[in-house]
C-alpha cells in the first residue's frame, strides 16, 4: 500500500463516510501523524465537501468536557468543521441509513453577531461577538471501530462530524447565565445524565474563545452567522433506531431527537 498522505487520509476517510463503513485508526499505520498533519487532513475533508457541494456553516468544539475527556481518553480539546449537510431539521430522525454507530451529546450552541479572530481572546470579548444561545444536540458517528481513536485521528475525522440539530429557543446571551444552564438527558423518557453549561471549560463562551485562538493560531477566523457546537455537556448516548433521546434545557428549552423506525424485516 502506498504511503500515507493528507490528501490519502482525507479521501479514505470520506470514503468511510460515504460507504458507511468504519476503519482501524490511521495512526496505527501512521504513528508521525501529528496534530497539525492532522489539521491539514480536516481542512482537505473539507474543500472535498465544498467542492461536491457542501457550504461551511461554522465550527464544532469537541473533547471541551471532562464527561467527554475521559470517555474518549483523550484531555486535549479539538476544533472541526460544520457544512450544511450535517443540518438535521427539528423533528427528523438520525440518519440511521447512512451512519455507522450514532450517538447524541447535548450541547450549548451559538449563533455569532460579529467576526472573531485569535489570538487573545478572552470568555468575555468571546460572549460579547455572540447573538443568540440556543440548545442542541449532535449526533456524532467516528469513522473508527468502536470509536478508538488518538487524537490526531479523530482531528483528522473531522471530530465525528455527522449531524446536528438545534431547538426553537434563541435567547441573547447576556440573558442567562449559561454556566448555570442545565441539561437533563432522558433515553425513552428516563434521566441517563445531566449537567450544566460550566462542564463545558467553565462557560461555553470560553470554549468559544478556545476555538477563536485555535483558528486564529492557523490565520483563520470565526464569521458572522457561523453556527458554533461548544462541544458535548455529558457523555454521548446510542441513538439506535427505535429510541427516544430528549435533552431538556432550563432556560433554553428541550431539543427531541429520534432513533428513527426500526428496520422492517
Ligand atoms: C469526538 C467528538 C467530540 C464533543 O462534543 O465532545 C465531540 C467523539 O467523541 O467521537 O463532538
Ligand atoms: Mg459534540
Amino acid at each position: 500500500m502506498s504511503a500515507w498522505t493528507v490528501e490519502r487520509a482525507a479521501i479514505e476517510l470520506l470514503r468511510c463516510e460515504d460507504e458507511r463503513t468504519d476503519r482501524e485508526p490511521i495512526t496505527d499505520e501512521w504513528p508521525k501523524l501529528d496534530v497539525a498533519t492532522a489539521y491539514a487532513v480536516q481542512d482537505a475533508t473539507l474543500r472535498l465537501r465544498l467542492e461536491r457541494g457542501e457550504n461551511l456553516v461554522g465550527i464544532k468544539l469537541g473533547l471541551t468536557s471532562r464527561a467527554k475527556q475521559e470517555r474518549m481518553g483523550i484531555s486535549s480539546p479539538l476544533v472541526a468543521w460544520l457544512t450544511d449537510a450535517m443540518e438535521l431539521p427539528p423533528g427528523d430522525p438520525v440518519p440511521q441509513d447512512r451512519l455507522i454507530h450514532p450517538r447524541v451529546e447535548p450541547e450549548i450552541v451559538f449563533v455569532m453577531g460579529r467576526r472573531l479572530a485569535g489570538p487573545g481572546v478572552t470568555t468575555a470579548t468571546a460572549l460579547a461577538a455572540v447573538e443568540s444561545v440556543m440548545g442542541g444536540a449532535e449526533v456524532i458517528d467516528s469513522r473508527f471501530r468502536d470509536f478508538r481513536f488518538r487524537l490526531p485521528d479523530v482531528i483528522a475525522d473531522n471530530a465525528s462530524s455527522a449531524a446536528y440539530v438545534t431547538g426553537s429557543v434563541a435567547m441573547d446571551p447576556r440573558e442567562l447565565d449559561l454556566s448555570l444552564e442545565a441539561v437533563l438527558v432522558e433515553v425513552d423518557g428516563q434521566v441517563v445524565d445531566s449537567a450544566t453549561g460550566a462542564a463545558v471549560q467553565g462557560h461555553p463562551a470560553s470554549a468559544l474563545a478556545l476555538a477563536a485562538n485555535e483558528l486564529g493560531a492557523r490565520g483563520l477566523a470565526i464569521e458572522p452567522g457561523w453556527i458554533v457546537l461548544t462541544g458535548g455537556m455529558t457523555d454521548a448516548v446510542f441513538a439506535p433506531p427505535g429510541a427516544s433521546i430528549a435533552c431538556h434545557f432550563t432556560r433554553l428549552g428541550p431539543v427531541f431527537v429520534s432513533g428513527g423506525a426500526h428496520a422492517s424485516r
